[in-house]
């Protein structure tokens, strides 16, 4: 029943967040039909619009709200289905009264659904000139880290959050705080890690489309959008809505963790979830829908420039990949072997692709450096690495998992990224990396009393952590996709190499 607030834990991912049917009381839902009939209305719509005549469905809208007023909703609707977006529309005198109101206009299911907030009823402040320095702040950031942190102040400025992070998503989609503001007195949660199941993946889902949320108040009674069971069976689909419910798991969540409001902001990179602007805040707080667009826009602004810096980092790393391919072209075309050269490649991939050790498996002799098995430990795990394609790379952040001779070293090395050099005899370079630092350690107070609520203790966000330390356990980090490419240049790089080499050799002969 999807009506049913009450979830179980297990099922997390299937939980329909975006047909809950309810919303959060800070503002009114109401859907109507193509002619504009009221198909949905939230049960609180009275109390904020407080028309002349109480909403009821099955009536026109036309009969509430002022002719002038109309119109621009209905031309507003009419963008809002032609863009599928949402259109905003603050200030408006909706039943001429002198009352004003803040409207998001957007089209779900054939529905045009208008959420209708009390707005500001002097002037509303200038939110959006705040933008421009604050993105000129940012220009002066370099790298992604001090992008992220910087971003994570300024938000912190435009919203007064109590605390503002940049939370972002690993390969394995567990979540890491890499930036943070705050205030002074609050504990720091910079450096921790969550795993994927925090948030659920329709909840990730749903970020990709709609890049805002905000729970005002984690307390608050939802209410209920009417009627609860529609004629065709189906609730609304507030994929779109500002004023969404939010599950309640999530919801036992954040009180779990002390938080009365929240707010998150989707970094999209790429056309994909890299990941939130998370902000919390100690009691309830409901942003004026001004303020709220324009840390939207400074949101995907923040994205494009995060995007830019990734590529020009992305662009780095390629030339430095090539430096490394024309060194090695190089030197061993002036006859060094592959042995000879591991020093220079250890030296140049250590910047490319971090590890923290490196195997050279070459003509039946082994050599190492850093953390890695020692001979014998890698001659066992040799005639499994042979069933393997010559021609791909093999990698995993636990190698046990694919050849089970790989446990005899688990205690220094569990990641690998092997990379086979040629064909017959088969020769190896092989990256290790260790299993992920135990180090990482919680900073909020872990002597703090956890009041289970009705899922157990599971949400908090202790638990959580250690829900990610589980995943991770006998894990090294993820080998991430550029580290895979590079790599694979390599690969080839070393192949040509010891064709040439090869062909030297034959011409010698001959
Ligand atoms: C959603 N979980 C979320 C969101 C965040 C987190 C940021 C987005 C919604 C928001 O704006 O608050 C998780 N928040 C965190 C983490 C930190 C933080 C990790 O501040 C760290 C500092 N959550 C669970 C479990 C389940 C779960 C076990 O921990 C279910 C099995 C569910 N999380 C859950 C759901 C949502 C969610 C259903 C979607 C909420 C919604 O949008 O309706």
């Amino acid at each position: 029943n999807v009506h049913d607030p009450k979830v179980d834990l297990t099922s997390c991912d299937r939980e329909p967040i975006h047909q809950l049917g309810q919303i959060q009381p800070f503002g009114a839902l109401i859907a109507v039909t193509a002619d504009w009939i009221i198909a949905f209305q939230s049960a609180n719509a009275d109390d904020i619009i407080d028309a002349r005549k109480p909403f009821a469905i099955g009536n026109n809208l036309s009969d509430y709200l002022d002719a002038n007023a109309l119109r621009v909703l209905r031309e507003r609707a009419g963008w809002a289905s032609r863009s599928q977006t949402t259109e905003r529309l603050f200030g408006c005198d909706l039943l001429r009264s002198g009352k004003r109101f803040d409207i998001a206009i957007h089209c779900s299911d054939g529905y045009t659904v208008l959420e209708i907030e009390p707005g500001a009823q002097n002037a509303a402040a200038d939110h959006s000139s705040a933008i421009r320095p604050m993105m000129d702040h940012l220009r002066r950031c370099e790298g992604v880290d001090k992008l992220c942190q910087g971003a994570a102040e300024q938000l912190k400025r435009l919203l007064g959050f109590d605390r503002v992070m940049v939370y972002r998503f690993h390969p394995d989609e567990s979540g890491e705080v890499i930036a943070e503001a705050r205030e002074g007195h609050i504990d720091g949660f910079m450096g921790l890690r969550y795993p994927r199941t925090d948030i659920p993946q329709q909840a990730r889902a749903l970020y990709l489309k709609n890049l805002f949320r905000i729970i005002s108040d984690v307390s608050a009674e939802p209410v209920p959008i009417l009627p609860e069971m529609p004629l065709d069976g189906r609730p609304l689909d507030l994929s779109q809505s500002t004023l969404r419910a939010v599950s309640p798991v999530h919801i036992e969540y954040l009180q779990n963790m002390g938080v009365e409001a929240s707010l998150s902001i989707s970094i999209v990179v790429n056309g994909k979830l890299w990941g939130l602007f998370a902000c919390h805040h100690y009691s309830p707080r409901v942003l004026a829908f001004p303020q709220r667009t324009a840390a939207e826009l400074f949101a995907q602004l923040f994205s494009m420039q995060l995007e830019l810096t990734i590529r020009s980092a992305g662009e780095a790393l390629k030339d430095r990949s090539r430096e490394l391919h024309n060194r090695l072209m190089n030197q061993m075309g002036g006859g060094d072997t592959l042995t000879d050269s591991l020093d220079v490649i250890e030296r140049t991939i250590g910047d490319l692709i971090p590890h923290d050790g490196l195997s050279a498996y070459i003509d039946g002799t082994y050599r190492s450096h850093g953390a890695a098995p020692n001979a014998e430990e890698f001659e066992a795990i040799v005639p499994a690495l042979n069933t393997s394609s010559t021609s791909t790379i093999v990698h995993s952040d636990s190698l046990v998992g694919l050849i089970p001779a790989a446990a005899a070293f688990k205690d220094r090395v569990v990641g690998a990224l092997i990379i086979p050099v040629s064909r017959s005899p088969r020769d190896y370079m092989v990256l290790w990396r260790k299993e992920i630092e135990r180090s990482v350690t919680w900073a909020g107070n872990p002597d703090k009393p956890v009041q289970p609520g009705p899922n157990g203790d599971r949400l908090t966000p202790r638990k959580s952590f250690e829900a990610w330390k589980q995943t991770v356990s006998g894990r090294s980090t993820v080998w991430s996709e550029e580290e895979l490419a590079i790599a694979e240049g390599l690969r080839v790089t070393l192949l040509e190499v010891i064709l040439r080499v090869t062909d030297a050799q034959v011409r010698e002969r001959t």
